[in-house]
């Protein structure tokens, strides 16, 4: 019903308007791995009439687009642990590597030539310093996602530092205070160069030996997508990012930067996972296979209390530890288990995604925690901390945010389409791209994401808020449904820890101090910042198109 509408509109207000805008068509690139063309979609659709030979209004990236040998670059390896203790120093140059992804060879980027990068691995209060060797074929920067650090190196580019322009260097003292799963990767196009391979963990270790519960072993899982084919990864925009209506969902699903995931572990073990999402856009819903989930930590902190779950939903610069018990002998799959939408058909479909693989062997885990896995902890250190700042929880709004968006010169059949669209139901989260074509075609030239300050007007990089270390900053939320195409969005705040207080007014049980938390659609979602840390910051949404389609403010913290 919805395509045959949507195939009205199409056939009557559109039809010539690729060559009007002077588009491309993309059958001049058949064949090309160098050319756009039509991305995959995860269902049947026909060819939009009007949009069927449509190209984004930006150029086609890829790695060296110049070179005649691609096995001239060398091929990556696996991420490898590095072990650092206080002071010690770690060169790390982000440069071209060889992968082989879904059977295709293409380059992508790596730091000291891994997939994922190195995982730093410290204690809790270390001072490391990393020396940034830039060896990519544009500018870039390192950001310590959700680290207390000094403001000098937060790896925001013309904001902490200037961009690190290739063969270029940059020292980063990087200090780490809060226990937890945290992550690094490029504040310089992400859109391109964290979907690359530009990302890696960073695990700080707490001193306090029962921090966790005992478990037989840790992983890191870190979370992500690719878009190719059977020619390799469709192309990046050039000057600005494509597919900035929703962001760039991958259908290749990778784990540690591989498609086919595995873990092997003994019958009965339990297992503690450390999660994180580095995909540009997706929203994970991760299951094992039916195994019992028990949540244990967030970005900056343990939960006050831990909880069985169901799945952990899991959006993008998110991390969660969760513990898993494999009990049962066999083979279970590590899942994205979704309910996708296909905007054409106006449907619900379940979908599932495999992202790996648990191979759970006959023989018996030498020492059982199944006991200490079955008792759900309360944290009293957090509870104790959080509760210090119960009394603000009921404090006045200090400030406001609106999360909405405006178009530029946006081909008409994709405008009418939305429209259409916008009439029908808007999900709280877009689990997939329901609308592959119409999202690759419109680049961050088109599409504004705005943060809107309800109480002065000002929009993004003009919002200028202003606080001092000690304050505990109330900030209200609220994701307009009303646009012509809302959707989620994680909002990230850099160099301090904020907690989740309600959504739509519902207060949260079960707090956790985040650094960046998803405001679904036509939510209100309060927050509350306890501002420790002097600088100039940013708070964004950490989907990447939609931070380079505008979607980012800084503010100012100043020393009482
Ligand atoms: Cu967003």
């Amino acid at each position: 019903m919805f395509f045959y509408l949507l195939g009205i509109f199409l056939l009557t207000c559109a039809p010539t308007w690729a060559q009007d805008q002077g588009h491309a068509l993309h059958g001049d690139g058949a064949g090309d791995p160098k050319a756009w063309r039509m991305p995959p979609h995860d269902f049947p659709m026909p060819p939009l009439p009007g949009l069927a030979d449509a190209v984004p209004i930006v150029g086609p990236f890829l790695v060296k687009m110049d070179a005649m040998d691609i096995t001239a670059f060398p091929e990556a390896s696996p991420s490898e642990i590095v072990e650092m203790a206080d002071g010690e120093i770690l060169v790390m140059n982000a440069s071209i590597v060889r992968r082989t992804i879904n059977g295709k060879t293409f380059l992508m980027y790596g730091y000291n030539g891994q997939y994922p990068g190195p995982l730093i691995k410290v204690e809790r209060g270390a001072r490391v310093i990393v020396e940034l060797k830039n060896e990519i074929e544009m500018p870039t920067t390192v950001h310590w996602h959700g680290l207390r650090l000094d403001n000098r190196f937060d790896g925001v580019p013309d904001l902490t530092q200037p961009p690190v322009l290739p063969g270029e260097s940059f020292t980063y003292e990087v200090y780490f205070p809060d226990t937890g799963i945290y992550w690094y990767h490029p504040h310089v196009r992400e859109d391109i160069q964290q979907d690359l391979g530009l990302y890696g963990n960073m695990l700080v270790t707490p001193p306090e030996p029962d921090y966790y519960s005992p478990v037989n072993r840790e992983v890191v899982l870190i979370l992500d997508d690719i878009l190719m084919d059977d020619l390799g990864p469709i192309p990046w925009g050039d000057r600005a990012p494509t597919h900035a209506l929703m962001g760039r969902f991958g259908n290749v699903m990778l784990v540690n930067g591989e498609s086919d995931y595995e873990l092997a572990v003994e019958r009965g073990s339990v297992v503690r996972f450390y999660l994180t999402n580095v995909a540009n856009t997706r929203t994970f819903n991760v299951v094992f296979g039916g195994a019992p989930i028990k949540i244990v930590a967030s970005d900056v902190s343990k939960y006050e209390r831990e909880e069985w779950v169901e799945s952990i939903v899991i959006a993008p610069a998110e991390r969660y530890v969760v513990e898993v018990l494999f009990d049962d002998p066999g083979e279970l799959a590590i899942d994205n288990s979704i309910q996708a939408i296909d905007d054409f058909m106006g449907r619900f479909h379940p979908h599932v995604d495999k992202l790996g693989t648990v191979r759970v062997s006959d023989t018996a885990v030498g020492e059982s925690y199944a006991e200490a896995f079955r008792k759900l902890r309360a944290n009293a250190d957090v509870h104790e901390d959080i509760e210090s700042f119960r009394r603000y929880f009921e404090k006045p709004v200090d400030h406001s945010l609106e999360l909405t968006l405006e178009l530029e010169n946006l081909p008409l059949p994709i405008v009418q389409a939305m429209q259409f669209e916008a009439g029908l139901y808007a999900p709280p989260i877009e689990w997939n791209d329901a609308m592959p074509v119409m999202n690759w075609l419109s680049s961050a030239e088109q599409v504004h994401w705005i943060l809107r300050d309800p109480d002065t007007g000002k929009t993004n990089m003009d919002i200028g808020w202003k606080f001092q270390v000690g304050d505990v900053v109330k900030i209200r939320i609220f994701n307009d449904p009303e646009t012509i195409h809302p959707m989620n969005h994680p909002f990230h705040v850099h160099g301090q820890r904020y907690l989740v207080l309600s959504l739509d007014g519902v207060p949260n049980e079960n707090l956790v101090w985040k650094d960046t938390a998803i405001v679904p659609v036509g939510t209100t979602m309060d927050i509350l910042i306890d501002i420790t840390n002097p600088g100039e910051w940013m708070m964004h949404c950490h989907i990447a198109e939609h931070l380079h389609a505008g979607m980012m403010t800084s503010f100012t913290v100043t020393e009482p």
